[in-house]
């Protein structure tokens, strides 16, 4: 069971290692928020851009605060997969810092502005992170726990627990990343 788990903790190593360099640093962050500018067709500059770009400097924060123990701005894969376990597999709640930037990229994602994150507006947040079309259908049927037809805050939260918690297959965190990232995780 924690080989599954230390797995997928590896499978989003390599998905935030965007330049492929063995580790995650600020300019991975800022390239997952470009890709997420250009699925949304938002410029940098615009307010919502400026927003999501905000959300990701959190992102990083957060990551230097819980991972990067010798702050030299550089996260390794065994860094990473230890702040990972301690913070979310033996611990549990993600802090109100997690929230609030999840809570963004909610507000992000929500382009009609009705306050509510539906089927086709989570598409792109999916796509952008690699999902297929399929794949983002399942995702937001497995997410939507609720069934009213939108990804809340708390469905999405209690996704990425479930990520990080249950190594079963179908439950809703197991949707939440590309089914192929979890083939090409690095080795340990
Ligand atoms: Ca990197
Ligand atoms: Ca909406
Ligand atoms: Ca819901």
């Amino acid at each position: 069971m924690k080989q599954v788990l230390q797995h997928r903790i590896d499978s989003t190593f390599a998905h935030y290692d965007v330049n492929r360099n063995g580790v995650i640093e600020l300019a991975d962050v800022y390239a997952l928020a470009d890709r997420l500018l250009r699925a949304f067709g938002e410029p940098a500059s615009s307010e919502r851009g400026r927003e999501l770009v905000e959300a990701y400097d959190r992102f990083w924060e957060m990551l230097v605060e819980h991972c990067d123990a010798d702050r030299d701005g550089r996260i390794g894969p065994a860094e990473y997969r230890d702040a990972m376990i301690e913070a979310v597999v033996d611990n549990g709640p993600f802090g109100t810092d997690f929230l609030e930037i999840v809570q963004s990229l909610l507000d992000i994602a929500d382009t009609n502005g009705d306050g509510r994150v539906d089927a086709t507006e989570f598409q792109v947040l999916l796509k952008a992170r690699g999902l297929s079309e399929a794949e983002c259908g399942l995702a937001f049927a497995h997410l939507d726990t609720d069934g009213d037809g939108a990804i809340s805050v708390q469905e999405y939260v209690a996704a990425v627990r479930d990520y990080y918690t249950n190594p079963a297959e179908d439950t809703p965190g197991s949707w939440l990343y590309p089914k192929a990232l979890e083939c090409t995780g690095l080795s340990h």
